[in-house]
């Protein structure tokens, strides 16, 4: 849920950011930036389904979560609402005043913190983020991205190795 009733909860001055837009997860309240707090934190190699709604009546919340990609499953509760610019791959999705969007996400390209913002400066700026945590049950892991071999047939890839 994204509205202008974000609460801040950390006192930390480094970490948390003022202002009044927020972001409530799981149903609960809207709470203001503070990078410390993890708010989304999914297994890595699932498959997740997120409903984002907008709270307010007043604003567009272009919602961007960095690094995995998503499909947008409904807007406003059907497929039917989902314009053909829509139906691709997207990492922006927008959320019309009382809207909502439900999009599936898979989360097995990327490992470790990443954001999830408004990208509305005005609202980014003022809290409208939250942090979010991909790792293995909880312990550091490793899972670089297989290495592309450019043939003339195609592209074919290796796993990487350390030494
Ligand atoms: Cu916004």
């Amino acid at each position: 849920m994204f509205g202008k009733d974000g609460i801040q909860t950390s006192g930390d001055p480094i970490t948390a950011g003022p202002g009044h837009w927020g972001i409530g997860t799981d149903g609960g309240i809207q709470l203001g930036a503070d990078f410390n707090r993890i708010s989304a934190a999914p297994r890595f190699g699932t498959r997740e389904i997120w409903h984002l709604v907008n709270d307010g009546a007043g604003w567009d919340h272009p919602i961007h979560i960095h690094f995995e990609e998503g499909q947008i499953l409904a807007r406003d509760g059907s497929f039917n609402n989902v314009s053909n610019a829509e139906r691709g791959r997207k990492d922006v999705y927008r959320l019309h005043p009382k809207g909502s969007v439900t999009l599936t996400m898979q989360f097995r390209d990327w490992g470790g913190m990443y954001m999830e913002h408004c990208h509305n400066t005005m609202h980014e700026d003022n809290a409208m983020l939250l942090r979010w945590e991909i790792n293995d049950a909880g312990g550091a892991f490793l899972k670089p991205l297989p290495t592309p071999i450019p043939t003339p047939q195609g592209v074919r890839f290796e796993d990487p190795y350390m030494v």
